[in-house]
């Protein structure tokens, strides 16, 4: 992959027409961070080859071999309140689903809430949202990092990840062209950040590829042992997930939907 080429086949208006490809850095997120704090634009996009220090959410770690998989940080800039950038995640998810559908399509391709991109049950891709807030007083982030970390190529995983990972190549059985996949990356999320902008109805589209939306499941409250348990019902415009229980609708904003509740005898 090289910057030029990659550029010349961007059929954006914004997203990748300020691009640098690195070998290898501690986390894209960072650089693209570093970048925005120069005054990068919205749209600017950050790849690597190898991370040293990838990053998951929750001070989780992301790792994934050199050379094999497509990991980006796009510069986001959104007229957004805090409470309101849930809707880049839910933009970003729909936006990578689509992008590995077209590439594995008829394997199905879900989403399990918020941002993990399943194939055949098992993680293909993670994101990470981080917010940078500068010396203006605005209510709005100065700006957005969109992490993606997207298992393209990547056979092998590291015993700890290798029952709940996979990779694009592993569902479909051959290797598939990273830079196909990263050019259609980015103009689906251009596509799909700007309709959520707008004030588009993303979480619909979100919604059909909602892993388990009907079933009953447990989220877990990160970082405690606290749980609540009800059938998935969606998620709100913002991407806040909706659990129905006994005790009514529940909007759960942050947590890991673990496991189906366990069996309660009647
Ligand atoms: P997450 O917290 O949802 O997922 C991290 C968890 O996923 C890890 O604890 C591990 O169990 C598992 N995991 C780690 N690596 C992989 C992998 N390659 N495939 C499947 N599962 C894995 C998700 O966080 C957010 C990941 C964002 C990664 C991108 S890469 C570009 C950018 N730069 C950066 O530092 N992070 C983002």
């Amino acid at each position: 992959m090289d910057v030029s080429s990659l550029q010349d086949r961007l059929d954006t208006q914004r997203f990748g027409h300020s691009m640098r490809l690195h070998e290898r850095v501690e986390s894209t997120n960072t650089e693209a961070a570093n970048w925005a704090r120069d005054g990068a634009p919205e749209g600017t996009v950050v790849v690597t080859e190898f991370q040293s220090a990838g990053r998951g959410r929750h001070g989780r770690s992301w790792s994934a071999a050199p050379g094999r998989n497509v990991m980006l940080s796009v510069v986001l800039r959104p007229e957004l309140a805090p409470d309101e950038l849930g809707r880049i995640t839910i933009a970003a998810g729909v936006a990578v689903a689509n992008t590995v559908d077209a590439f594995v399509a008829p394997h199905p391709v879900a989403i399990k809430w918020p941002n993990d991109i399943i194939i055949d049950g098992r993680k293909t891709c993670g994101m990470l949202l981080e917010t940078s807030f500068g010396q203006s007083s605005g209510p709005a982030p100065e700006a957005v990092i969109l992490g993606i970390g997207l298992n393209v190529n990547q056979t092998d995983f590291p015993p700890e990840l290798e029952e709940r990972a996979t990779s694009m190549r592993l569902s479909i059985g051959r290797t598939l062209p990273r830079s196909a996949v990263l050019v259609q990356l980015l103009q689906e999320l251009e596509t799909w950040y700007d309709a959520t902008l707008a004030g588009e109805p993303v979480h619909l589209t979100y919604e059909e590829r909602l892993e388990r939306r009907g079933e009953q499941v447990t989220l877990r409250f990160a970082g405690t042992d606290r749980t609540v348990s009800g059938t998935v019902r969606g998620i709100t415009p913002s991407g806040a997930l909706r659990l129905e229980n006994a005790s009514g609708e529940h909007v759960l904003h942050a947590g890991e939907v673990t496991s189906r509740p366990t069996h309660v005898e009647n």
